[in-house]
């Protein structure tokens, strides 16, 4: 006989979500921008977790890389300049269910965006957090941002930065009450998809630096790192990033990194011989926002009518006073020819 018979037939009542799910409008972003191994890198996450396109929301500023929900099938919020986070706040606070993304720029996180960033940090909600660091301002044409290198000739600085560039990672790892931080770089697929998966499935604010090139305004900007394998530094450990034996003969700079031990991820985070590539830190007993903070108990619509009216109640002119005067009183003064006015 050939075939399955009746009862080995197999059968799916899931839906099963494959690539074109999570595709919407046709990336807009330059050949070659890093932009869009990032958004491949999260689609395939998508689709490996079978995450329910109407179940899942990306939540972005303003800028190249936050064109991002676009490019999603799934539900999205381009916002305001900066204001990413403090939105994906309110969407996950209503509903702690869904499965909520950011993307921003460095600009948007670093320049705008800081004290929502740094706050995010602290509340602690369980959300993937993705910034795109190209070290400059893509939309708006080659203007330095708070990340771009000492001496880096941009548009606002013409003679070159002069400020030292602000360390993102460090920076994060600074914050009390800090849950994940890891580090990635877009031309490392294989890696970067591991980074973000373990982002997404640490409970708590994940928060992942990447790394992203910009060929149009910083041509060559990341060659070297690109070109030189010794210049990262592959983070390795059971608990954090495993390095597929394809890729360990090529990245032999690597070293056993426990994410648990904070001390050492801020000293990693402060190396500037090398690019640091993994889970920086991990620390899974951090309090998320909202399991300490639920939203309230959702009335009917009966019993918020009742304590409308009764707020309101408060606040009433009753018929036969004003200024709180009594106004029957009054008329029955005039009535008995008593003067009113
Ligand atoms: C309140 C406000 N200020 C300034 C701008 C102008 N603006 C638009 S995008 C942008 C910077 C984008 O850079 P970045 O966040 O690094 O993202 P990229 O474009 O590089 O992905 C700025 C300053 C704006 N849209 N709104
Ligand atoms: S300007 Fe840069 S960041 Fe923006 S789409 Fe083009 S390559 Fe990407």
């Amino acid at each position: 006989m050939f075939g399955l018979n009746t009862l080995s037939s197999i059968e799916i009542d899931e839906p099963q979500y494959n690539l074109s799910d999570y595709q919407s409008a046709v990336p807009r972003w330059c050949p070659g921008c890093g932009d869009n191994a990032i958004l491949t890198a999260v689609q395939r996450l998508c689709r490996d977790e079978q995450l329910p396109p109407e179940k899942t929301v990306f939540v972005s500023g303003i800028g190249c890389s936050s064109r991002f929900p676009h490019h999603m099938g799934t539900y999205g919020f381009h916002g305001l300049h900066g204001r990413a986070l403090p939105i994906a706040e309110g969407v996950k606070i209503r509903r702690p269910d869904l499965n909520v993304f950011v993307n921003m720029g460095d600009g948007d996180c670093c320049s705008i965006g800081t004290a929502h960033w740094i706050h995010a940090i602290r509340y602690n909600m369980n959300l993937v957090v993705l910034v795109h660091d190209n070290q400059i301002y893509g939309m708006t044409k080659k203007q330095a941002s708070p990340t771009s290198p000492k001496g880096l000739k941009t548009n606002t600085t013409p003679h070159g930065s002069y400020t030292e560039p602000l360390n993102i990672l460090s920076t994060t790892l600074g914050v009390g009450n800090v849950s994940f931080v890891a580090n990635a770089v877009e031309w490392i697929p294989d890696l970067l998809y591991q980074i973000i998966q373990q982002a997404f499935h640490h409970r708590g604010l994940s928060f992942v630096r990447i790394a992203q090139r910009c060929p149009h305004f910083m041509p060559g900007f990341f060659d070297g790192f690109m070109t030189d394998p010794n210049r990262c530094l592959l983070l390795e450990h059971e608990n954090g990033l495993q390095v597929p034996e394809n890729l360990t003969k090529v990245y032999q700079k690597r070293v056993d990194h426990d994410p648990s031990d904070i001390n050492r991820a801020r000293e990693v985070a402060a190396m500037s011989e090398a690019e640091p590539i993994g889970i920086l830190y991990r620390n899974d007993r951090v309090e998320c926002y909202e399991d300490s903070r639920r939203p309230r108990k959702a009335f009917s619509v009966e019993a918020r009518r009742e304590a409308i009216n009764l707020e309101l109640d408060k606040f009433a002119v009753h018929v036969g006073s004003r200024n709180g005067q009594n106004l029957e009183q009054d008329a029955s003064h005039s009535a008995n020819g008593e003067s009113g006015s």
